[in-house]
């Protein structure tokens, strides 16, 4: 359990140092965990630490497992890490999802037990404290991402806290995402959102050995086979039990499909653009917010403002474009 908990960042933050890199770079995991802390806990080092991992990422296909609490989740990211590291990859794991630990939950048997996963090299593991306003995501998860991808692992799975919003957010830090239900989310299904349905690349049908399971087999393929939408070719849809070890192997081939197919057609690359381009506006969304607050006290004046606003039911627009104004009159001269 400890390997899992969030290492208690140092009061001063954690410096950069070479000797830590160096450690990374040597495959130590302690220096992985620590780097993992750094940009968890320290949003202002993001970029300094993005910038050491130049080189060593865009290649990984990161994998969004989401679904309603208590489905499996954890259970199955760890079978299928099992999976894909037996398949010669190695492969990191994140969890956001503070309530079920990868050791949390009644443990079945010893077929997957997480503790044996503690020590194998091919497959690290990290848990995130989601954040409120979020969704399912810490915000820090792409960074986290980005420094395991960094530290070797070709195959990253995400797993986040599966409720409301968080399905869309892992759209937007992953290649493909996977969605698990479980028997008794059968009357659920016709009120599942819409967009995670459309979203889903594979759709799992986990605690198979449950009863129930072929009717939300059958509500699924219903579900699609009413089409209507302008979704892609429907999404395999596979039961697994991880207390039998059923299915797993042959989910573990889908995502394997998957992954192919996106590094082929070249779609793999056009996602890790459109992040670069997100990654891009926010940050100078953040560095001119930074500038902008810097210089003036202006969350005061914002929230003056607003209240005046709200008075007179006028537009805050007119603010925003004076902001604006103002910030490129200061920044332009400088910037020369
Ligand atoms: N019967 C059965 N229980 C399972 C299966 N997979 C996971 N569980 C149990 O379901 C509970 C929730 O699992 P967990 O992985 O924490 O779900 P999460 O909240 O979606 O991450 C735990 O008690 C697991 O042991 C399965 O295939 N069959
Ligand atoms: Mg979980």
């Amino acid at each position: 359990m400890a390997q899992f908990q969030k290492t208690s960042a140092l009061s001063h933050g954690i410096d950069l140092t070479p000797a830590l890199w160096k450690s990374f770079l040597a495959g130590q995991r302690q220096a992985c965990a620590r780097l993992i802390t750094k940009v968890e806990n320290e949003p202002d080092s993001i970029a300094e630490v993005r910038e050491k991992l130049a080189g060593r990422i865009g290649k990984a296909v990161r994998i969004g497992l989401t679904g309603p609490p208590g489905v499996g989740k954890s259970t199955l990211s760890s079978a299928i890490a099992l999976g894909l590291a037996n398949r010669d990859h190695r492969v990191g794991v994140i969890a956001v999802d503070p309530s079920s630990p990868f050791t949390g939950g009644a443990f079945m048997g010893d077929r997957i037990r997480m503790e044996n996963l503690v020590g194998d090299s091919r497959i690290y593991m990290r848990s995130l404290a989601s954040r409120e306003g979020h969704g399912g995501l810490s915000p820090a998860t792409p960074h986290v991402a980005d420094v395991i991808e960094a530290f070797g692992m070709d195959r990253i799975l995400i797993e986040t806290v599966g409720v409301g919003q968080a399905e869309l957010d892992v759209l937007d830090c992953t290649d493909m995402v996977v969605l698990i239900l479980q028997p008794s989310t059968g009357d659920a299904i016709q009120s599942l959102k819409a967009g995670i349905i459309e979203i889903a690349d594979i759709i799992v049908v986990n605690k198979s050995d449950l009863p129930g399971t072929d009717t939300v087999l059958q509500s699924l393929r219903f579900v699609y086979s009413l089409g209507g939408s302008n979704r892609r070719p429907a999404p395999p849809i596979i039961a697994t039990s991880c207390q039998q070890n059923e299915g797993i192997d042959k989910l573990v081939d889908e995502i394997e499909g998957a992954a192919a197919t996106l590094i082929e057609s070249g779609r793999h690359e056009e996602l890790r653009r459109r992040r670069i381009v997100n990654e891009i506006r926010s940050g100078i969304q953040r560095r001119l917010w930074e500038r902008y607050i810097a210089e003036s006290d202006v969350e005061r004046t914002i929230e003056r403002v607003a209240r005046d606003l709200v008075q007179n039911g006028e537009s805050p627009y007119a603010f925003v474009r004076d902001a604006c104004s103002r910030i490129e009159l200061k920044s332009r001269p400088k910037e020369a």
